[in-house]
């Protein structure tokens, strides 16, 4: 079947009419972009794009990331023309409202073809170089049979003026990641007006001194298009197209204007669309000409795909290709003997250290662990021994140096695991996860096994002071719902956490870990942490309090402990290193670890803000007890700190015997 230019155009307009009368029907949506790429988009699936809508998941397609996911209408649009079972037509009708899984902004949880969630600009493009890297490092493991394949992006003005896009588009020209091209939107309109109001830089030059190549075409000209995207297609480096695009094309009196960014188009300027685009079925109905043809294009990648499955069935490695796929852990208790040994040992061991320790027996058992650093790797002690730098040169490498890029790193791990085949780790200092906060939500909206390795968690950090203490990150981070927070208190619970970060695939982790040596509390008890919280120590006298801390300040809790049992006040020790896991238990096991008794005494203790730790100790004799740092640190060496801010036996323990006392 060859598609040419007279048979392109009413394709292309069955995406201009779903998407202005979608857009309508809500009341509310972004007509604008979908109107405006709809030439492009045509010609993409067309000619360009390996996909089969029979198999959305069929690990060797082509990625298509719609970056600038306000235009959502268009890749619903393209899903259900080319024969993707969802969105159906009904959905489609009501898009945007309750229920229906065209979502505002496409949602890779509500359908199977979407392949990520778009709608904070830039961060679409940012996860195609994680999906772009994902693809080489699976092709260097498996081999061109299994993996060979493109990530086709399109992104608008604000994908590109977004400070992410520096990140990303640097990481990708690095790695020299020619499977990756970006069809740019350019339209020269975002919602305020003409670009030219905010930007004035030579975005060609930019990108391609960040090494990519740079083409460009009239996005209304199918010649014109078919040729620049085989030119990118054919470019050895990463590839941006800008397409000279009209925002709203189609619309007689809208087009080319910022209104027809973000409004319905109103009824009388559909009618004008439709008499100019010629199309005169009714909303939502496609002629059937018209939808032969792009059931025809969806139909054409079945052979591509069992071509694909046939080789794989020859292919030695095709078992453990597809365990990884399914995101399914090796087989093997080796990593849990290891960890066993240490209950034996007495290490006295920074939990940085410690995750070092458990990298170092996990990352040779689970090939799929990609780890990485954002030019901390010294610091955040992220490296495993048997890790390669991950390099163009060698693709197989596991270990990205990202560079100081930490949205960029977040966004690109996101990117790796929803391709499949991943589970990517990678560090930096707490205080800089507010730098990629927003990829670490989308990693937990998006439902991912992305791992963040956290390092340098608190005032005990020390010397660099209050720039580099975290004060109120460890809580924030735990407002994100489906992200385990895990604060370990020392190698024992270290291990147990990045045992239970590899075993959650639809949650993503960060592990908050120290810079300063931490003694090693726990000697026995298997996976302890599993529950999020437990009873570390229990009360000897009779129990008046309840010390409640996480990480380094288990240990402090300890000596608090210590002191009030030598007054013959009994206390327990709850350890509590992931606050999610602990929330997740039945009731029956809460009230053992906290029992439902006002006569008790609870404290926490958390070197960071004390602005959410009511929930564990309101419960509690005279309103319980939160210490912890409501303001800013110091500079200084980190014992004077826990000093200087009351995390010692010697401040706490007075607190605590006058709130007994009252
Ligand atoms: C990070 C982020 N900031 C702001 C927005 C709100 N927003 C949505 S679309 C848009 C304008 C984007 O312009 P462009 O990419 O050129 O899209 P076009 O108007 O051409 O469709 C803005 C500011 C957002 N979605 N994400
Ligand atoms: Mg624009």
């Amino acid at each position: 079947m060859t598609l040419t230019p007279d048979r392109l155009a009413p394709m292309a307009n069955a995406i201009r009419a779903l998407s202005m009368d979608a857009v309508q029907a809500a009341n509310s949506g972004h007509p604008g972009m979908p109107m405006g790429m709809a030439d492009v988009a045509t010609v993409l699936f067309a000619k360009f794009l390996k996909f089969d809508p029979a198999a959305p998941k069929w690990p060797d397609r082509d990625r298509f990331v719609l970056s600038a996911g306000h235009g959502s209408m268009l890749i619903y649009s393209l899903l259900h023309l080319t024969g993707y079972a969802s969105p159906s037509m009904e959905d489609i009708r009501n898009f945007r409202q309750m229920g229906s899984v065209c979502a505002g902004h496409p949602e890779n949880f509500l359908i199977p073809g979407i392949e990520c969630t778009t709608g904070p600009l830039g961060q679409g493009l940012a996860m195609a170089v994680g999906m772009a890297m994902a693809e080489r490092h699976l092709n260097a493991t498996f081999g061109d049979a299994l993996v060979d394949h493109n990530t086709w992006v399109v992104a608008g003005d604000g994908c590109l003026m977004e400070g992410i896009n520096h990140e990303a588009i640097g990481l990708a020209g690095t790695l020299g990641l020619g499977r990756l091209k970006v069809l740019w939107d350019d339209n020269k309109i975002t919602i305020d007006g003409d670009t030219s109001l905010s930007t004035s830089e030579d975005i060609a030059a930019r990108y391609r001194a960040s090494g990519w190549d740079v083409f460009s075409c009239d996005g209304h000209d199918f010649v014109d298009i078919e040729r620049a995207l085989g030119e990118a297609a054919a470019s050895a480096k990463p590839s941006l197209v800008a397409c000279r695009t009209v925002i709203g094309k189609g619309a007689p009196n809208k087009q080319g204007g910022h209104d027809v960014h973000g409004s319905p188009l109103g009824d009388a300027e559909i009618a004008a669309a439709r008499g100019v685009l010629g199309w005169t079925a009714a909303p939502f109905e496609i002629p059937a000409e018209i939808l032969a043809d792009w059931r025809s294009l969806g139909a054409r990648g079945q052979a591509a795909r069992e071509a694909w499955e046939a080789r794989k069935l020859a292919d030695p490695q095709a078992g453990e290709f597809s365990r990884r796929m399914a995101g399914e852990l090796p087989e093997g208790d080796e990593a849990a003997k290891a960890f066993a040994a240490w209950l034996e040992g007495d290490a006295s061991v920074a939990t940085r250290k410690a995750s070092e320790n458990a990298l170092n027996v996990l990352a040779p058992l689970v090939p799929e662990m990609v780890g990485g650093s954002a030019d901390l790797t010294g610091s955040n002690n992220t490296k495993a021994k048997c890790q390669a730098p991950f390099t163009p040169a060698d693709y197989a490498g596991r270990y990205v140096y990202y560079g100081i890029r930490e949205f960029g790193m977040a966004a690109a791990m996101n990117g790796m695991a929803l391709h499949g085949g991943i589970i990517p780790y990678g560090g930096t200092f707490l205080i800089f996860s507010d730098y990629c906060r927003n990829a670490v939500r989308l990693s937990a909206l998006q439902q991912v096994r992305a791992i963040y390795v956290f390092t340098h968690d608190s005032i005990g950090l020390g010397e660099d002071g209050p720039t580099h203490q975290p004060v109120e990150q460890v809580m924030s981070l735990r407002l994100i719902p489906n992200l385990n927070v895990y604060r370990p208190a020392d190698l024992i619970e270290t291990a147990e956490c990045w045992n239970m970060a590899l075993q959650t695939p639809d949650t993503p982790s960060v592990l908050a870990l120290t810079r300063q040596n931490l003694p090693q509390l726990r000697t026995s008890g298997e996976m302890l942490s599993a529950r999020g919280a437990y009873t570390l120590r229990r009360a000897k006298a009779d129990r008046q309090v309840i010390l409640i801390a996480t990480g380094s300040e288990v240990e402090v809790a300890c000596n608090v402990r210590d002191v009030l049992e030598a007054q013959g006040i009994g206390a327990d020790v709850v350890s509590m290193p992931c606050m999610e896991l602990f929330h997740a238990q039945d009731s029956a096991y809460q009230h053992e670890v906290l029992p439902n008794d006002p006569s008790i005494l609870r404290v926490s203790i958390e070197a960071g803000t004390t602005l959410g730790w009511e929930r564990y100790t309101a419960v509690s004799r005279n309103g319980g007890l939160n210490i912890g740092l409501d303001r800013f640190g110091a500079s200084a060496p980190a014992k004077q700190l826990f000093a200087r801010f009351g995390f010692t036996a010697e401040a706490i323990v007075p607190r605590i015997l006058e709130k007994l006392s009252i």
